[in-house]
């Protein structure tokens, strides 16, 4: 096979077609689509390739409509500058003059004065993964954010403190566990998330078929809860205490079995000590889980050979975010699931991690706190403040206070908490950049926009996802059709925002050269080799010539000749529908990085925040609200598509028939959800989809920003729902926002 095959002709009577090879960009499933272009590079169709190694033909809606996604009319095409109060069209050299002419005299006074944040969808471009880390030495600021505090971050410093790296996070073995326990996770609308999959539906057909047990923990019934064998229907924010309750269980009844983790594992007895006060009985009180639901989950958990228990925002989103984390992963581990097949393991990804590397410096226990937040003092965590302190850092005068804000790709006025108050903050602060291919709710403060065209021009890689795959694998796609004439590719972009940043005037392919030798000297060192012998040799420039150092150092790279017939990027290239690298393997030895040595089950930090856990207490006349994803959404965007528009109000209030009935609300009518950050006059759906006492709403909506250029999302807005999350309650470990379990009152309109 050459590159050629990824273009395969075809022909009918009236145009030539081809069709090549593509990896999705819209979720962490990374399915392969199979895109069929005109002659003049119109998207025709959108299939799940059939060739694909990882996804083996599957896609959903919204890669069935990437066409659709990237020729939206209202993308921008050219930036946009602030004249007179109005965002108008000017060249690419204007725009960046405006950037330079507003940001460096900030930076020039206070690097911190300059905030970042980098949002969701920069995840799935391997520009932005690539650059990122330099991105962020160039501004120089402490003040960085990203929706890993809105999301995932109380599972990396789960890692961090379980394991010693923040990455090493173990998915679960999806293709041969016995026992899936899947806990405040909707896989069959979000495709998975840090243990994703494609076809996760097919996934758990499987599981079945193979006489294995589904059990799910969430407060609403889901569509995974829905072909669940057991739906637990927890109290929201109270899971922490249903793990406490399991891990009570596993040490009373002697079940503690570690296997592949015995000898590897410290804390166990003060994690026996820590666990004490949480009896079955104490537990099911705090969690609302029947006593004898939660002795059976225990003993199953204990007795199967091949079990699992994943958990995603559910778990995260609370003020007990990583302590829930934590416990979750802590039994797992007791119960012998880590790192066996069938259970929970790490990947090694074909650019490598962390752990693939061998260790260059002596583990130090894992700290937060280097740094500070200005305002409310908030730790640092990985080298993030929490997004919740953003509007403050803002809106709080004083020396340091941030003055310009650049934003990679994130709708900050949808999705963030308070965005009221985000909102005040974006209409404040003196300067923001924003990289973002539409004018939207937040981009509409904007002083500049430099919109990068659609993921069809650019390289395809999934750099950090292949951290959290099914199968290693990797996939490589060349760009399906040109950037368009007059826009720049983000990865310029990107490299001409750093020598701003930096103050020089390098040109990007001078940065680039940087980049690339950079790289080099750090591979060198870490093969112990000469950076002569680190010749990338194969393709000239950017993202290719990183990635191709970056493969042929990893795993299963080619390690420059000193492994013949290992992997190099011209190799990957000839596989454009992936390369299968095997399914995933024990290897905890190796990912172990923790200053002991062993799997540190209880850490200091730990036990000081168990000790201090007080069961959440709900007031009377309180409903308790949760979030809601759905399938032809991807958070705030991918709403003015209008494939994807289709259909009712996806941001409906769910009401239980039991509060409908209290509440004097009725299906189909508007109600008023008020909670202490905010009120909100939303369309009911009364369902027996979620408990009483419970309702949940989607996020993302909200798109009635007469300033913003959503012409087909305006037509059906929906509401914004973080109009009501607060913000001020943040899981102290990691500063993630309490985004579920919300105390709102809900009255009639
Ligand atoms: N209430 C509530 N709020 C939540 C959540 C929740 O569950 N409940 N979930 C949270 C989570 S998990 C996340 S990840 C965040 C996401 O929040 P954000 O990181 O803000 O991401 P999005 O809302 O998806 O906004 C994506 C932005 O990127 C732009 N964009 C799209 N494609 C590209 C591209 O190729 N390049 C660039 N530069 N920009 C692009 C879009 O136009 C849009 O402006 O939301 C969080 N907010
Ligand atoms: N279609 C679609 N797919 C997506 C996205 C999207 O917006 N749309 N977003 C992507 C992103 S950025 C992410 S991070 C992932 C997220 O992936 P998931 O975590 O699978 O996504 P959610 O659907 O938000 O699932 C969270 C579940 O937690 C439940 N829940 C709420 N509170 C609690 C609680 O206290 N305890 C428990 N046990 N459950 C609770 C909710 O009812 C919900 O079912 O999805 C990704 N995929
Ligand atoms: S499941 Fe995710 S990766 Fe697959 S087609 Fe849908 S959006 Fe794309
Ligand atoms: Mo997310």
């Amino acid at each position: 096979m050459t590159s050629d095959a990824a273009t395969r002709p075809t022909t009918t009577d009236a145009l030539p077609l081809r069709t090549v090879a593509r990896g999705c960009p819209l979720c962490e499933a990374m399915c392969g689509l199979s895109v069929t272009l005109d002659a003049d590079d119109r998207v025709v169709s959108v299939r799940g390739d059939e060739d694909d190694v990882y996804s083996k033909g599957f896609l959903c809606p919204k890669g069935a409509s990437l066409g659709a996604v990237d020729d939206d009319p209202d993308r921008l095409t050219r930036p946009l500058v602030r004249r007179d109060g109005a965002l108008v069209e000017t060249t690419w050299d204007e725009a960046f003059a405006e950037v330079e002419r507003l940001l460096a005299p900030i930076l020039a006074e206070d690097r911190n004065g300059v905030a970042a944040y980098t949002g969701n969808p920069t995840g799935h471009n391997v520009a932005f993964t690539l650059l990122a880390g330099r991105l962020a030495r160039s501004l120089g600021t402490i003040q960085n954010y990203s929706p890993a505090t809105m999301d995932q971050l109380p599972q990396n410093v789960t890692a961090a403190l379980l394991f010693g790296e923040p990455s090493s996070i173990p998915v679960p073995d999806l293709d041969t566990t016995e026992l899936l326990v899947i806990v405040g996770g909707n896989p069959l609308v979000s495709n998975g998330s840090v243990g994703a999959s494609p076809d996760y539906r097919g996934k758990l057909k499987a599981l079945k078929a193979r006489g294995g047990r589904l059990v799910v923990v969430d407060p609403a019934r889901t569509a995974t809860a829905a072909v669940a064998d057991e739906h637990l229907q927890v109290r929201p924010g109270t899971d922490l205490f249903l793990f406490l309750g399991i891990l009570h269980v596993l040490f009373a009844e002697d079940l503690v079995r570690p296997r592949a983790a015995q000898g590897k594992l410290s804390g166990l007895d003060e994690l026996r000590v820590a666990v004490a006060p949480y009896p079955p009985a104490v537990a099911a009180e705090a969690c609302g889980i029947e006593q004898e639901a939660i002795l059976r989950l225990a003993r199953a958990l204990a007795a199967a050979d091949r079990a699992a228990v994943y958990g995603r925002l559910g778990t995260t989103l609370n003020r007990h975010g990583t302590l829930t984390c934590w416990a979750l992963q802590a039994v797992n581990i007791l119960c012998g699931h880590l790192d066996r097949p069938g259970g929970l393991l790490f990947t090694r990804p074909v650019t490598g991690s962390p752990t693939t590397r061998k260790a260059t410096k002596q583990a130090r226990p894992f700290a937060v706190g280097r740094y500070r937040t200005r305002v409310s003092g908030h730790p640092e965590v990985i080298g993030e403040f929490p997004v919740a302190a953003l509007a403050e850092e803002i809106l709080t005068p004083g020396p340091g206070r941030v003055r310009g804000l650049v934003i990679y790709g994130g709708n900050l006025a949808r999705s963030m908490p308070d965005s009221a108050r985000m909102q005040r903050a974006l209409a404040e602060v003196e300067a923001v950049v924003c990289v973002d291919p539409y004018l939207n709710e937040t981009t509409r403060y904007a002083d500049v926009i430099l919109p990068p065209p659609g993921s069809l021009t650019r390289d395809h890689f999934d750099l950090v996802l292949y951290q959290f795959a099914q199968r290693n694998h990797a996939r490589f796609s060349t760009p399906a059709r040109p950037v368009p004439d007059g826009m720049l590719s983000e990865w310029e972009i990107l490299l001409r925002l750093i020598a701003i940043f930096e103050g020089s005037r390098e040109t990007p392919d001078e940065i680039d050269d940087e980049l690339a030798a950079a790289l080099r000297r750090s591979i060198a060192r870490n093969l112990g080799a000469e950076p002569a012998e680190v010749t990338a040799g194969v393709s000239g420039r950017g993202p290719r010539r990183l990635l191709d150092l970056r493969i042929r150092s990893g795993p299963y790279g080619d390690l420059f000749g000193r492994r013949p017939g290992g992997l190099t990027l011209s190799r990957l290239l000839e596989f454009p529908h992936g390369i299968d690298l095997g399914p995933l393997e024990p290897r905890l030895d190796e990912v172990i990085r923790t200053p002991s040595d062993t799997v540190e089950l209880a850490p200091p930090m730990i036990l000081d925040a168990l000790a201090r856990v007080e069961v959440p207490r709900s007031e009377p006349g309180t409903l308790l609200l949760i979030g809601r994803r759905d399938l032809r959404s991807k958070n705030s965007w991918l709403h003015n598509v209008t494939p994807l528009a289709k259909g009712k109000d996806r941001s409906a209030l769910h009401v239980s028939p039991a509060d409908a009935q209290t509440y004097e609300v009725v299906d189909g009518d508007h109600a008023v959800l008020r909670s202490a950050t905010g009120e909100i006059r939303v369309p009911v759906k009364v369902t027996d989809e979620v408990a009483a006492g419970v309702v949940s709403l989607g996020h993302g909506f909200g798109h009635d920003d007469p300033h913003a250029r959503l012409r087909v999302a305006a037509q059906k807005p929906g509401v914004n729902s973080n109009t009501l999350t607060d913000g001020t309650v943040l899981d102290p470990l990691s500063g993630t926002v309490q985004m579920n379990a919300i105390p709102v009152r809900l009255t009639p309109a």
